[in-house]
Order: C-alpha cells, then structure tokens, then sequence
C-alpha cells in the first residue's frame, strides 16, 4: 500500500515498479477508508477516490482526492505529540492544501493539486489550541503555499 507526496507525483509508474497492490494518490483520508470498505465488502475498488490498482495484467488510477475544502479532525489524539516533541519534533498544521504556481522543481502542485484548497479558519485555531494543550508550542505551516491565496480570499476576512 504507497501513498503519500513522493508517491503522488508518479502513482501508476511507482505501484508498477514497486509490484505494490495498491496506492492512494492525492489526499489520503478518505480514500483508505473507502478502500478498507470495499475490501472488507464488495471490492467496488473504482469507487476509492485517488485509487491505483491492478486489474488483470494492467493498472487503473482513479481521479485523485482534491476536495474543493479541506476539513480535518482537530484533536490531534492518534499519536503522541507531547513525546515526539520531548524527542525534538514540532507540531505541523496545515491551512490549506495545493498550489496553482508551477515551479519547476516543487512537487505540490502535483501531489495536492493546482489550485488553493482552504480550511476554515476556526477548525484551524481549533487544532492549534489541540496541539498547545499537549504542552507541543514550536509549530510548522504544512501548507503549500501560506501566502497563496492572500488574506482577502479568505471567505472570513472583510476589509
Ligand atoms: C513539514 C515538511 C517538512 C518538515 C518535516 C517535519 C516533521 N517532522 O514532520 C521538515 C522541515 C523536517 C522537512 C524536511 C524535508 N523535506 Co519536507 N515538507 C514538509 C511539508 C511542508 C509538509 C509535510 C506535511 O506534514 N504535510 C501534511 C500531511 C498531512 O500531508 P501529506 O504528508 O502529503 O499526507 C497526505 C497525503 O500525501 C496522503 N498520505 C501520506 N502518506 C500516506 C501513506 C499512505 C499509505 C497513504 C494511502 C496516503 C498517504 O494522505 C495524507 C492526508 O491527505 C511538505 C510539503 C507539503 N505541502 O506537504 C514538504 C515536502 C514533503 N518536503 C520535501 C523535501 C524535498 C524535504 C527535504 C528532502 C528537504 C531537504 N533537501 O533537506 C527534507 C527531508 C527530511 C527527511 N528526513 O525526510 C518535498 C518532497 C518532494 C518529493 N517527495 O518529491 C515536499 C513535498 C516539499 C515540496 N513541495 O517540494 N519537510
Ligand atoms: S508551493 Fe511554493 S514552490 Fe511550490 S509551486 Fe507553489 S509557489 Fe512554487
């Protein structure tokens, strides 16, 4: 199972030299969930967003997930935060996800696609206090581009 930004940039080239069954390019969150679904039901695998599989002999790559709005979880509870930040980590957070630039030598645009994909706000804040209360205070932007779109296409910022 591949995945990831490295993957995303050439899917069906990776899962064909690698001789994995399967990978997700685009956002991860759905589509292995989806895939779980179906491969515990009925193996619909062209109904997984942003799925690479191999069908007799050749590959398939279903469209990836790009959602227009990104909305994640904010609790920030699956791992242990407070542990990889005694080790030396930060807390990453993302306020968006793609790019519409193409830069030559940046894989963004590619693995999360061409165009600003915003979250809101308050989901944002939410997971920073999230992170805050688990004493994580050195933070890193996740994000593509955090100047693309600027502040006034924020559907919340008026002028
Ligand atoms: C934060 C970050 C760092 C931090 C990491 C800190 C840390 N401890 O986490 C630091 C500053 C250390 C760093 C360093 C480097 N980085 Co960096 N980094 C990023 C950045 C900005 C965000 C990564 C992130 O957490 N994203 C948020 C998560 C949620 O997104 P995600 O990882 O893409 O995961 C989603 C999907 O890809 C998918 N997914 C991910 N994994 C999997 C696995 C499976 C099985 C499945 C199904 C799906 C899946 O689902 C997720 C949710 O949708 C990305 C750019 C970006 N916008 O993502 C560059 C990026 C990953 N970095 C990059 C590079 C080149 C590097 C360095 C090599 C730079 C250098 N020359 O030193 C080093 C390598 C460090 C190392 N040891 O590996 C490149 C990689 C390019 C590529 N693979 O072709 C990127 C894409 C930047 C770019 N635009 O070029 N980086
Ligand atoms: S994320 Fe930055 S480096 Fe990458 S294409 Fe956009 S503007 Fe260029």
């Amino acid at each position: 199972m591949l995945g990831g930004v490295g993957y995303s940039m050439f899917a069906s080239r990776l899962l064909s030299e690698t001789g994995a069954e399967f990978g997700i390019h685009g956002d991860g969150e759905t589509g292995l969930v989806q895939l779980v679904r179906e491969l515990e039901g009925s193996r619909r695998f062209d109904r997984v967003e942003g799925l690479v599989w191999r069908t007799g002999g050749g590959l398939h790559a279903n469209a990836p997930a790009w959602p227009r709005r990104v909305s994640l979880a904010t609790r920030r509870d699956a791992v242990d935060n407070a542990a990889y930040f005694r080790l030396g980590g930060q807390g990453g957070f993302e306020t968006r996800r793609g790019c519409p630039r193409r830069c030559l030598y940046c894989a963004d645009p590619a693995a999360k696609g061409g165009a600003s994909r915003l979250r809101d706000p308050v989901e944002i804040a939410d997971e920073i206090e999230a992170l805050l209360a688990q004493g994580v205070n050195v933070l890193h932007t996740c994000d593509a581009e955090f100047n693309i779109p600027g502040p006034t296409l924020w559907p919340c910022v008026r002028r």
